[in-house]
């Protein structure tokens, strides 16, 4: 609840004696904004609760063939073909920005993290979709250990690729950054992560459309707004104008 949608309610409640209230709740004006006040909360909560519902998981058998690759297939520099090439054995993903304790953690320091495991069915805005195993550690326990600060708002994913010239990166809110099925995936149906869909490590955010899963993940940073970033509208294709930047499903 919001500060002024707090004091609201409590100033109505406190204008009347306690015996009075049940009376008056029903008609007056008191009635009124106490009405308002709970309805609101109602509706807020309704939201918020479906935010968080969890996307449908799926069977071995429904797995789709092959979830193809689409953006970059691959990162476009003689380090990530190195990379590629020696197992990602000094690829980093950095935990920064408005944390209290940054990480920098290793692929191995992921696997040694509790395992998540999910068959989800990826949709991409373009209109195809595709259902797959992901494996990897919560979201929710990076920023856990990292301690987000009061402050942020936002958790920005940094990628390694370019796409039209541009580095590719995305956003979602803490809603979505805690939900339980937000993980970094790096296996794809039981193996390790292929290049074309974001080796070594890429989000999955189930309740989100496609491209706000960002491959090739270097980094996590918490931040209070988008200012600073780019073209400031939170992703690649939001800074485009190409799509929303909330891209729920
Ligand atoms: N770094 C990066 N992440 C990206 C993209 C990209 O081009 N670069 N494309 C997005 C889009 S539009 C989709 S649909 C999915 C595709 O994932 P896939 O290649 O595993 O099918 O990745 C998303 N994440
Ligand atoms: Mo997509």
């Amino acid at each position: 609840m919001t500060d002024i949608k707090r004091r609201t309610l409590l100033a109505g409640m406190a204008a009347l004696p306690a015996a009075a209230c049940s009376e008056l709740a029903e008609t007056g004006p008191v009635g009124d904004l106490f009405d308002t006040a709970e309805s609101w909360h109602r509706t807020a909560h309704r939201a918020l609760a479906k935010r968080q519902a969890l996307a449908p998981e799926y069977r071995p058998d429904q797995r789709s063939p092959d979830v193809k690759g689409n953006g970059s297939q691959t990162v476009d520099t003689a380090e990530y073909r190195a990379q590629l090439a020696n197992g990602f054995t000094d690829w980093r993903l950095e935990v920064r920005g408005l944390v209290e304790n940054p990480l920098s953690l290793s692929i191995a320091d992921l696997h040694a993290l509790p395992q998540q495991t999910q068959i989800t069915r990826h949709d991409c805005v373009e209109g195809w979709s595709a259902i797959a195993e992901w494996s990897g550690p919560q979201l929710s326990i990076l920023l856990d250990t990292a301690r987000v600060r009061e402050e942020a708002n936002f958790i920005v994913f940094r990628c390694a690729d370019r796409l039209y010239n541009r580095d590719y990166y995305e956003s979602i809110d803490m809603v979505d950054a805690y939900h339980p099925q937000t993980i970094i995936a790096h296996e794809l149906n039981g193996a390790p992560l292929p290049e074309k869909n974001g080796a070594p490590l890429r989000m999955r955010i189930e309740r989100q459309l496609g491209y706000k899963h960002a491959k090739y993940l270097t980094a996590i940073e918490a931040v209070a707004n988008f200012d600073e970033i780019y073209d400031g509208k939170g992703g690649f294709w939001e800074d485009l104008g190409d799509y929303q930047w909330y891209a729920g499903i």
